[in-house]
């Protein structure tokens, strides 16, 4: 058994799954989490299936905190849909805690170790099937940010410090150029002239924030469409998943981020740029649902701002895939070679897309404020 297969063995061990387990299969396309996909085999009844996670090292420093602001966020968003009339099993992630009664497993080389009951009937998809299924996934999010508006926000740890300050995304980025770690660089001068060209825009979201035109709220922070379950048959958004990043931050990163993964029709990590283009109606489509879910929870300048929010969400996202490449992936999963510095040169793509279609996004945002 390697090493890897032992540690699973043990925090299969470490957990109750209420039957014997009967396998344990690597789940999912996350590009943080160890995800695997618990089938248990009761004596009787249906077989029940989990969702246990090693949480990435690389990202979460604390994973005590992490799942201190898991635990508190889930069973907050658990009373207020109970009191919303709805089913808190179905449409809030369930902490199962392992058998010393702790948040989290640890096992015997300090991996960390959660389990969540597996959300049935439900789909992740990897890209936008049609206008109307993005529309539910920002209906999602936007009812998301609504749920949470009332949280305390001062009780939620820093999972990532500066996980959306792009300003520090920036200096980041310029460490690796400088380190060039591997000898990287020359492969991607057209990309790292591209982040250089708009050094200032890293800046837009946060001078709006510090000018008072931004509030912080509590946001998820990482919006992607497979973040969001959606109902097998209704295909309406069902459970927002991943909550390791719900800290304080911009509401227009949740939008922006969506519009980032969602608003075009190509893989993250598409070789063929001819492929990747951002499709302005999904862009209009998410737009409305997003707001229509938030329940008029976004004042005029954060509309205002959420061409921004798509725009920084990209370039920050295609940054953060450079400086990984530069340092040796060792932050996102990858399965191929150079993936990382592809995921980087779709995202800037978008960006270009972005930048061309600008006057259309902002007459969109426009629409809706008041
Ligand atoms: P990562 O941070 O690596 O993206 P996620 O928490 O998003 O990890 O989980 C990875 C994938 O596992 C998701 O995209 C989804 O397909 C699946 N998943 C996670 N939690 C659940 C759950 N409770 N029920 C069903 N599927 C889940
Ligand atoms: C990661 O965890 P996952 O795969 O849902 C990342 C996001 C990036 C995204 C790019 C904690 O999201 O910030 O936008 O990859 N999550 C973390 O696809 O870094
Ligand atoms: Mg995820």
């Amino acid at each position: 058994m390697s090493a890897a297969e032992e540690r699973l063995q043990e925090a299969l061990a470490g957990f109750d799954f209420g039957a014997p387990v009967a396998g344990a299969l690597r789940y999912g396309k996350g590009h943080i989490n160890d995800t695997f996909c618990v089938h248990t085999q009761p004596e009787e009844g249906p077989c029940r299936r989990f969702i246990l996670q090693r949480m990435s090292a690389a990202a979460f420093k604390h994973p005590d905190e992490l799942m201190e602001n898991i635990l508190g966020v889930t069973e907050f968003l658990g009373r207020r849909i109970a009191q919303d009339g709805g089913d808190r099993s179905r449409e809030a992630l369930t902490v199962l805690r392992p058998r010393n009664g702790e948040a989290f497993f640890t096992d015997s080389e300090g991996g960390a170790w959660r389990v969540y009951p597996f959300v049935e009937h439900t789909i992740c998809y990897q890209s936008a099937e049609s206008a109307e299924l993005f529309a539910a996934s920002g209906r999602a999010f936007g009812r998301f940010q609504q749920l949470l508006g009332g949280y305390p926000a001062e009780t939620l740890h820093e999972t990532i410090p500066n996980f959306h300050n792009t300003e520090d995304r920036l200096v980041k980025f310029r460490a690796a150029l400088e380190a060039d770690a591997l000898g990287r660089a020359k492969d991607c001068g057209p990309e790292i002239q591209f982040v250089l060209d708009r050094a200032a825009d890293c800046s837009v979201a946060l001078e709006a924030m510090r000018a008072g035109k931004l509030p912080l709220r509590v946001t998820h922070n990482d919006t992607k469409l497979n973040n969001v379950l959606m109902d097998e048959t209704t295909r309406e958004g069902v459970c927002i998943i991943d909550l390791d990043t719900v800290m304080p931050g911009l509401v227009i990163y949740d939008f922006g981020d969506s519009i980032r993964f969602g608003a075009n029709h190509s893989a993250e990590d598409e070789r063929d740029l001819s492929k990747v283009n951002l499709d302005v109606d999904l862009f209009a489509a998410y737009t409305g649902a997003f707001l229509e879910g938030a329940g008029g929870a976004l004042t005029n300048p954060e509309i205002e701002y959420l061409p921004w929010g798509a725009k920084l969400m990209t370039l920050e996202c295609g940054m953060r895939f450079l400086t990984d490449y530069l340092e040796g992936d060792h932050y996102f999963h990858t399965q191929r070679e150079g993936q990382n510095l592809d995921r980087c040169r779709t995202q800037f793509k978008l960006v270009s897309d972005m930048e061309a279609h600008w006057e259309e996004l902002e007459k969109i945002a426009k629409q809706y404020q008041t």
